[in-house]
């Protein structure tokens, strides 16, 4: 427990990404589950991404996508809500950085910065990705991480390859 634990609304930014099986279908799950919670209410959803895989080149595409949620969790309560959708969600993952089904990382926690052996905020490698910066520009755009927006990241980062899956708004509330 932190200091955050304070049974008020805290707003957090959540990436979802996965490369085994139905992935767009494993994100839409994920971010349902998540908004079933009392303590947890999914705000906004980016659009749906296809991307290239980051780090480690030869496996699959994955699906991303971003999200905003509203919780009363502190910061490593949200951290095991999501450690416990990937379980419920029979995650797979073989290696780092490695092919997986379903994976929930949080990006920001209001604009908390912390660094602990389970959580670190906001999530140390999210400004150089474009899987993440992308789909969190869609909303989030005027957040500021490490001293720039979200738009000033997103402008920055390399995005080739990058691929819209699904434009709609709410693309996840009917692929569940
Ligand atoms: N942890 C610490 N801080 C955080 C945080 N802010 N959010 C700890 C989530 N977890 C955090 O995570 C291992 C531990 O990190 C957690 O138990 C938690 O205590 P993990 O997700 O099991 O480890 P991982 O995913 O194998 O490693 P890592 O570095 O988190 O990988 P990423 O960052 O998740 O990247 N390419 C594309 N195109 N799209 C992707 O989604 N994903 C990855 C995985 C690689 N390449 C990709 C994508
Ligand atoms: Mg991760």
């Amino acid at each position: 427990m932190t200091a955050i634990d304070d049974g008020r609304w805290h707003q957090a930014a959540i990436g979802l990404g996965g490369n085994i099986g139905d992935a767009a279908t494993a994100i839409a799950r994920a971010l349902a589950q998540l908004d079933a919670r009392s303590d947890a209410t999914i705000l906004e959803v980016s659009r749906l991404y296809r991307t290239p895989p980051w780090g480690k080149t030869d496996q699959d595409w994955f699906f991303n996508a971003c999200a905003v949620v509203q919780t009363t969790l502190d910061p490593l309560g949200l951290l095991e809500a999501c450690l416990d959708v990937e379980k419920a969600m029979k995650r797979l993952r073989l290696e780092r950085w490695g092919p997986r089904t379903i994976d929930l990382d949080v990006l920001t926690y209001d604009t908390i910065t912390m660094e602990t052996p389970e959580l670190t905020l906001p999530h140390p490698r999210m400004t150089s990705r474009a899987f993440v910066l992308l789909p969190l520009c869609d909303i989030l755009p005027d957040h500021v991480v490490a001293g720039r927006r979200i738009a000033a990241w997103a402008g920055d980062a390399d995005a080739a390859g990058i691929e819209l899956a699904d434009g709609r708004a709410d693309w996840w509330r009917d692929r569940v």
